[in-house]
């Protein structure tokens, strides 16, 4: 059964891994306005959405915000050094509850989501030309799952291993309201996102286009 609020009939998940489940459509239309809305005035500040500047040089073509922790090129802090110095939004209790729901519904299990207190959100904004490269979500101290939400146009996600960036890997299609759980085996999987489709989005959700992802993640930090 889906949760109240969370989407509208039964969803067909997909397993493309271990601990990795696709659950198609699972925000209503409301909950991506609201969270529309909610990313809207994160991005604002205390810390803006900006690119990520990396290490080498480099400039990431996704813009990022991040809620309870800031995530710099490779590590967590509770300020944004690289950018404006500023501490980072809080992390509401309403994302915690989303996030335990996310993972009960996943898993289809009402206990996986109990003791779940992701306390970081990364939020990406892809234009029609941004992507991200394979990696790895290795910074937190903590195996709890990762999960991630898509508000906007469809893109190309592509879900690998935990040993190299190339094959076996699975391309998703990630569209507006899908969710996608990584955890157990899968949570130190590679993965990337190669492509997003213009104009796919539904203007409805309040974001007239590009792609919003939000992965709520347990940094394992005190
Ligand atoms: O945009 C996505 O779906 C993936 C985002 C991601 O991989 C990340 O934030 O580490």
């Amino acid at each position: 059964m889906p949760l109240p609020g969370f989407g509208g009939p039964e969803p067909v998940r997909s397993r493309p891994a271990p601990g990795a489940v696709h659950v198609p459509g699972w925000l209503s239309l409301e909950r991506q306005r609201k969270l529309v809305a909610a990313c809207r005035d994160w991005a604002r500040g205390p810390v803006p959405l900006r690119h990520t500047r990396l290490p080498r040089g480099g400039v990431m073509s996704v813009q990022t915000v991040c809620l309870g922790w800031h995530w710099q090129p490779y590590t967590y802090r509770r300020t944004a050094d690289d950018v404006n110095g500023a501490r980072v939004a809080a992390f509401p209790d309403w994302l915690v509850e989303l996030g335990q729901a996310a993972l009960a519904d996943a898993y289809e299990d009402t206990a996986a989501g109990v003791g779940y207190t992701p306390d970081t959100a990364l939020i990406n904004f892809y234009d029609g030309r941004a992507t991200m490269g394979m990696h790895q979500d290795k910074d937190e101290r903590s195996g709890d799952p990762v999960v991630s939400l898509s508000i906007g146009d469809t893109c190309v996600f592509r879900f690998g291993n935990t040993e190299s960036r190339g094959r076996p890997y699975t391309d998703v299609e990630l569209a507006s309201g899908d969710l996608f759980v990584f955890g157990g085996p899968s949570r130190f999987a590679y993965h990337g996102v190669t492509k997003v489709r213009p104009g796919t989005g539904d203007p409805a959700t309040g974001l007239a286009s590009g792609r919003l992802n939000i992965t709520l993640r347990v940094t394992g930090l005190e």
